[in-house]
């Protein structure tokens, strides 16, 4: 089902269920070349998401500031080149909500534990906007927190699932959001974890 949840974003419930399987296989094939690793804040907090990316431009955090990189900076090598089965769902998908030609240059995994949490901000590291975020959510469940164009503005909760694909354009791209932590629990597919992989139009 497509839900549209605010302007500019829309909940596909299930959408890549089918592809579930295939997208975590590459999921552990990139992280075979570019490992997870918990980033640092520029305020010089660990997060307690591990991340890692693959596409020709990785998202990237230390004490310097945020930043998208050609290359991985543990490594000095250039990102793992983005899957197939990436590309694939992330323009489907971007297609169902309403966005043709969508092209990501950049894709986060993101790997929560349990008691992981990602605390309300924006993503404004892109140069484009206009463009949107494609987010898909593997694993275990999580509870999203979808706020405003500010920070205090009050935060909708939506409990996202194994193989939703949430699209997130127009004036909702630039809507603080966050992830609620992980509760304990074990999934089929990926154990006692959830992967998110956000497809991004960063350079
Ligand atoms: C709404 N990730 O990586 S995905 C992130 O589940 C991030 O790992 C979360 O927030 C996760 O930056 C949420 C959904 C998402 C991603 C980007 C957005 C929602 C968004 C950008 C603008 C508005
Ligand atoms: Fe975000």
């Amino acid at each position: 089902a497509r839900e549209p949840i605010a302007p500019g974003a829309v909940w596909l419930h299930g959408f890549a269920l089918a592809d579930a399987g295939a997208l975590l296989a590459d999921v552990q094939l990139a992280l075979q070349q570019a490992p997870l690793r918990h980033l640092v804040t520029p305020g010089g907090y660990r997060m307690s998401v591990a991340m890692s990316n693959c596409g020709p431009l990785g998202w990237c955090s230390d004490e310097r500031g945020y930043r998208y990189a050609a290359q991985d900076p543990q490594s000095g090598r250039p990102w793992p080149s983005m899957p197939h089965s990436f590309m694939s769902l992330a323009s489907r998908a971007a297609a169902a909500a309403g966005y043709a030609d969508f092209t990501p240059d950049a894709c986060l995994i993101n790997r929560y534990e349990p008691g992981a949490r990602l605390t309300l901000h924006q993503d404004r590291d892109e140069r484009d906007h206009r463009q949107p975020i494609v987010s898909v959510s593997l694993g275990l469940p999580a509870v999203f927190l979808f706020g405003g164009p500010r920070r205090s503005d009050r935060a909708h909760r939506l409990p996202l699932q194994h193989g939703d694909v949430v699209v997130w354009g127009g004036p909702s791209r630039l809507a603080y959001h966050g992830i609620q932590a992980l509760a304990h629990g074990t999934h089929t597919l990926t154990g006692p974890c959830r992967y998110n992989l956000t497809f991004r139009c960063a350079g």
